[in-house]
């Protein structure tokens, strides 16, 4: 009996000690939360008591930490918000796609927004998306003084619920003590729900302004709009249909000073202000991922491939490449460079921006300008991120649904980046696009004076130090092919051919029409095995992407949207004539009777499975041979 008392005794004696000294339990943790919890607030003198309560309550598992820079870091997670997010129920909650009956899927639904607007309709304005970020992001802290943000929205006949949604989710989801206001800037929409009903709505949430152009203006001025009338210490550019995700926010405006701190390890901590860092890093643009909206069940998902580098082709398509082995880091929620921002999503330094001169204001309504302040940041000694903590949902169109007044102001403005920012470079577009050679592109002294005046870099360093993994992509001299022209079989002596040229067309066997003395192009008789061996329609100069496709070794072969990533669309052509599929490793075989092309069990034997390209180049078809084996 003594004894176990005695022991009762010391385990309570142990246990006291340890609430009082351990460091990261008990009271001396609490007494610590406290103490950090209250202090920054109380100096800041915050914005009333309702976000000092929030601040209370969803800060409730802060532990403020001191890195070795001096910089206090905090969980800036809202618990609280995140809890009543995930308790949420009813149509689109969570980010599920909302069930779509016949019904819903008519044009009339489509045609003012380009997605489908009905079902957005029935969704809340304060629906729950999943938080779909890697699980190292939930464990980040970020600067416990960061600077705050505009955010601005140009809109054009923007729906009422994807435009208020928008608004809804950015206020929803993010630190009241970050968000310096929400711009909506109106580019002269005609829709009546935009005009008084949207001022009425808004005098509820003290923190949205509404602005309006007088005109048309485009997106571009019309988001120039918005910055000018900015006071936030960075401005923050957001789409009219988008839905922000949990905790965006303080990874944007926190992964620009945290990277690459600074070598202050000299100085005293106390003696590190963080906008000294700040100052180190402003020059850095943020842009978060893009997450898809579907346009038509409005489901919530990442992109395909998710994490990916921002980057064009030549004739300028922007493109996703994959990060190289090179910049990838160890962990995938970390910040990684990428040479070409997708659009309209990003942060930047509020003076950096007007330091860079802003946009263009001689581009036009829309397109290209992604590509200016991307070109500029980089060439003029800023930098670009994509942030994988911070992540915004976007609904993608399925087509533009509005006119795009004078139809040749994209070409007008890829011209400009070109001349202005392209040097040497932008022959390498003309190449491909031929027509924009003689195009007026406007007046550009001031764009050229202003690139002079910031000592930018040249192009050639751009290609070589930012986006050197892009030309392994898009090459700027397309390769030479290896096969083209019609392609014959040896045991019927018919020809390949395409009806139509889109995606899902089946490939027919029919008269090879170079015999019936036509135009075999037009017949789409004209094949190129070009340099990523997939097999596409036209002629290597003019070839279409669209590209021979096969799923079994069994299945007939159709042409589906060329994706460059050889797998299903990589072909060989060997010697014994047999057109070779190695991912289903089988053949292309043929059925004059059926006319159909289809996919076998190779049979070197077989003369249906024998074809001759019309040229070929034998140097480059060794070449993709020898590496294959
Ligand atoms: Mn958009």
């Amino acid at each position: 009996m003594r004894r176990k008392e005695k022991r009762l005794l010391q385990v309570a004696g142990l246990l006291v000690a340890a609430l009082l000294f351990l460091p990261n339990v008990g009271l001396w943790s609490l007494y610590r939360d406290r103490v950090f919890e209250n202090s920054p607030d109380a100096a800041d003198g915050g914005p009333g008591g309702a976000v000092l309560r929030t601040q209370g309550s969803n800060q409730a598992r802060k532990v403020a930490h001191v890195g070795p820079d001096g910089v206090r870091r905090t969980d800036w997670h809202d618990y609280e918000a995140m809890r009543r997010d995930a308790a949420r129920s009813g149509n689109g909650e969570q980010g599920k796609p909302f069930p779509l009956s016949e019904s819903d899927r008519a044009d009339q639904a489509y045609r003012e927004n380009g997605f489908n607007i009905y079902i957005s309709n029935q969704i809340s304005l304060n629906r729950s998306v999943p938080d779909i970020r890697h699980a190292n992001c939930k464990r980040k802290l970020y600067a416990e003084k960061l600077p705050n943000t505009s955010i601005i929205i140009p809109f054009h006949n923007e729906g009422w619920s994807s435009l208020l949604r928008t608004v809804h989710s950015v206020l929803n989801r993010s630190p009241p003590q970050l968000l310096a206001e929400v711009i909506l800037v109106d580019d002269f929409s005609d829709k009546e729900h935009l005009k008084g009903a949207l001022e009425e709505y808004m005098t509820r949430m003290p923190k949205v302004r509404v602005l309006r152009t007088r005109k048309r203006e485009g997106l571009i001025r019309t988001r120039l709009l918005g910055a000018a009338a900015a006071k936030g210490e960075v401005i923050t550019f957001l789409d009219s249909h988008c839905e922000a995700n949990a905790n965006w926010l303080p990874p944007l405006l926190g992964e620009r000073r945290q990277n690459r701190p600074p070598t202050t390890s000299a100085l005293p901590a106390s003696a590190v202000h963080p906008l000294d860092r700040i100052a180190q890093n402003r020059k850095t643009i943020v842009c978060p991922m893009i997450d898809v909206i579907d346009h038509d069940n409005f489901g919530y998902d990442t992109q395909a491939g998710d994490a990916m580098r921002g980057a064009f082709d030549w004739e300028m398509y922007y493109k996703r490449i994959p990060i190289p082995p090179e910049l990838q880091s160890d962990d995938p929620s970390e910040p990684f460079e990428s040479p070409v921002m997708a659009g309209g999503l990003f942060a930047i330094d509020r003076k950096w921006f007007w330091e860079l001169g802003g946009y263009d204001t001689g581009l036009e309504i829309w397109g290209g300008e992604q590509y200016e302040i991307s070109f500029k940041v980089w060439m003029c000694g800023g930098r670009m991120e994509d942030i994988p903590c911070s992540r915004v949902g976007h609904i993608y169109r399925k087509y533009v649904p509005y006119k795009v007044p004078g139809g040749i102001s994209l070409a007008k403005n890829l011209k400009r980046v070109a001349e202005v920012w392209m040097d040497e470079y932008g022959e390498y577009v003309y190449q491909r696009r031929p027509e924009y050679r003689h195009l007026s592109a406007g007046d550009m002294t001031a764009q050229k004076e202003l690139r002079n005046r910031l000592n930018c870099k040249t192009f050639k360093w751009f290609m070589s130090e930012v986006a050197w993994d892009l030309p392994k992509h898009y090459p700027m001299v397309e390769p030479p092919a290896a096969a083209w022209g019609e392609i014959r079989n040896v045991g019927s002596g018919m020809c390949m051919e395409i009806k139509h040229f889109v995606s899902g067309s089946p490939v027919r066997l029919e008269s090879c029409v170079k015999g019936r003395g036509e135009v075999a192009w037009s017949h789409g008789q004209v094949l190129t095995f070009g340099w990523r061996e997939d097999i596409r329609v036209g002629d290597p100069v003019h070839t279409r992407k669209v590209c021979f496709d096969a799923v079994s070794h069994s299945s007939p072969v159709t042409l589906y949207d060329c994706h460059g990533m050889r797998g299903n669309q990589l072909w060989r052509y060997r010697e014994d004539k047999s057109l070779y599929h190695p991912v289903s490793n089988s053949c292309i075989d043929s059925s004059p009777s059926e006319r159909r092309v289809f996919m076998n069990t190779c049979d070197a034997s077989s003369l249906s499975q024998q074809w001759m390209f019309e040229r070929t180049n034998a140097t480059v078809l060794e070449l993709f041979n020898r590496a294959a084996n």
